[in-house]
């Protein structure tokens, strides 16, 4: 004889186990599968923080831990409802013991599955082999009100559950390449959860004064250029990736090749060649894509530069050492990267203008010298670091002050400093700057403020940027035209 609440723990996993191997076997691993929708209910009470350690420590490995531990926590929730059903069934109706029994546990497993997946996805697993599992553990040859305890019967029904959930696994994961999509919403849904945490976490550090400038950039409201009308629209189904040229080995990358790389969430700014000191073409985003790197080691390149051809009539050739750092970006603020900014990826190279970060890519040819861009062929030049800049973006006056909002930007080398000047330029003093976001090629706000009485009648209100090398912006203005906009921020106040 065996003990009877050792008896209950197994039929308990035995119908839990079960109910779930069989939703498997039949939906692998789509969304009417008991686990992937569970999953996702699961993902959103776990706070974004913790998601993001498990996801760096863990990588592609997380998604699988996390259907694991859902599928446990189901496999008990199920199992504890059917014996429990059972049980409580068999002791008020003790002569229908086996039919009321499984109607009842069949009953309260199917009340949460369908919650879960619905009817469809609901009824066979959690239902019908559930309840069915706990009922094969009661019954034989069971006296009423008591779970089987002999040990011959119990193997017995071991044995048996135990071969169907073999079964029942092999089949879901012959299935499971079918449903690979399923399993990239699900995989999207945690990148989705990562990054709102990245953005929360920029939000936190940003400073609080009305008519400034959040950090990081609404996906509607990012400025785009475009050398034509309206994007190219691109199928990701039918895009590709060739890597060509001087290469050892030529390939041709399908969007889920890319994805298979490491997947990276960046923060980065853009900002045009054509932004002028006062302009809004400067805008952060939280990228999510792959390292270049990683695609262009398996093509083993032989040459110093690479043609960056996009599906629009396109082009830049960019060194290889500044690609390598790059990212190859498919999501912009968790969302999947918008036609507008280059669907399905595009490219973002560190410390660079907004032009040599290629949209809608589907070329890079390994080539051995520097051959220019799209832009280059009309005049413009800058194929180096962004200029620094700082903008005014209002001039708030509460009471008997002057505040002056703003943000400001200076490439790879970071935000070290804002200056800003009440009397032309004469007197400089430092502003309050937001946190540093871990990538210094972002915009950092700033806020300065005095009392008005210390502002002239007239001011001329001047601001510029210390950069993380400690160069300070230069005053000589330039037009954006050839090679970048230069010049401080000015604004002309009265205060009378
Ligand atoms: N294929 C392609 N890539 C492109 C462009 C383009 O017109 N076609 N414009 C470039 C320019 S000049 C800039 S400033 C940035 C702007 O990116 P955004 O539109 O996402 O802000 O994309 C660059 N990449
Ligand atoms: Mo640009």
């Amino acid at each position: 004889m065996i003990d009877r609440r050792l008896t209950l723990v197994i039929a308990l996993l035995a119908s839990g186990v079960s109910a779930v191997a069989t939703s498997f076997a039949i939906y692998a691993t789509s969304e009417r599968f008991l686990v992937t929708s569970f999953n996702y209910i699961v993902l959103e009470f776990i706070p974004g923080w913790f998601i993001s350690a498990v996801t760096q420590r863990f990588g592609e490995l997380a998604l699988e831990l996390s259907m694991i531990f859902s599928g446990g926590v189901l496999s008990v929730i199920l199992g504890a409802l059917a014996v429990g059903g059972y049980t409580v069934a068999a002791r008020f109706v003790p002569s229908y013991e086996e039919v009321g029994g499984f109607a009842v546990a069949a009953l309260l497993i199917f009340v949460p599955a369908f919650l879960v997946v619905g009817v469809p996805g609901a009824v066979v697993p959690s239902a019908v082999v559930g309840a069915g599992v706990v009922t094969l553990f009661a019954v034989y040859p069971a006296p009423a009100e008591e779970f089987n305890t002999d040990r011959r019967t119990l193997v017995k029904s071991a044995s048996a559950v135990v071969a169907f959930n073999v079964v029942a696994h092999g089949l879901g994961l012959v299935r499971r390449s079918q449903t690979q999509r399923s399993e990239r919403e699900l995989q999207e849904r945690a990148q989705l959860l990562e990054v709102e945490h990245l953005r929360s976490e920029a939000e936190d550090g940003e400073l609080e004064a009305e008519g400034i400038k959040p950090v990081v950039t609404d996906v509607d409201d990012f400025f785009k250029v475009d050398i034509n009308p309206s994007p190219p629209s691109l199928d990701s189904g039918s895009w590709s990736l060739s890597i060509t040229g001087l290469v050892e080995e030529e390939l041709e990358l399908d969007l889920d090749d890319v994805r298979s790389e490491e997947v990276v969430h960046e923060y980065k700014a853009i900002r045009c060649l054509s932004d002028a000191i006062d302009g809004d073409q400067l805008d952060t985003a939280i990228w999510t894509g792959v390292k270049l790197e990683d695609i262009l080691e398996d093509a083993s390149p032989e040459g110093e530069y690479a043609m960056l051809y996009g599906a629009d009539e396109y082009f830049y050739s960019i060194p290889l050492d500044d690609l390598e750092e790059s990212v190859l970006a498919f999501g912009m603020n968790g969302l999947e990267l918008p036609e507008a900014h280059g669907y399905p990826v595009r490219v973002l190279v560190p410390d660079r203008w907004g032009k040599l970060h290629v949209k809608w890519l589907t070329d890079i040819e390994i080539i051995d010298e520097e051959e220019g861009g799209y832009w280059e062929e009309r005049g413009w030049q800058g194929m180096g670091p962004v200029n620094a800049v700082t903008k005014i973006d209002r001039i708030n006056r509460p009471d008997d002050r002057v505040q002056i909002v703003g943000h400001a930007y200076a490439g790879g080398r970071g935000v070290e400093t804002v200056e800003v000047s009440v009397d032309g330029g004469d007197e400089w003093n430092e502003a309050t700057l937001s946190d540093p976001l871990p990538n210094p090629d972002t915009v950092r706000q700033w806020v300065y403020e005095v009392d008005a009485a210390d502002v002239g009648g007239q001011a001329e209100i001047y601001a510029r940027t210390i950069d993380g090398e400690g160069t300070t912006q230069p005053e000589e203005e330039a037009d954006p035209y050839p090679d970048g906009a230069t010049g401080w921020a000015h604004r002309s106040i009265s205060t009378d």
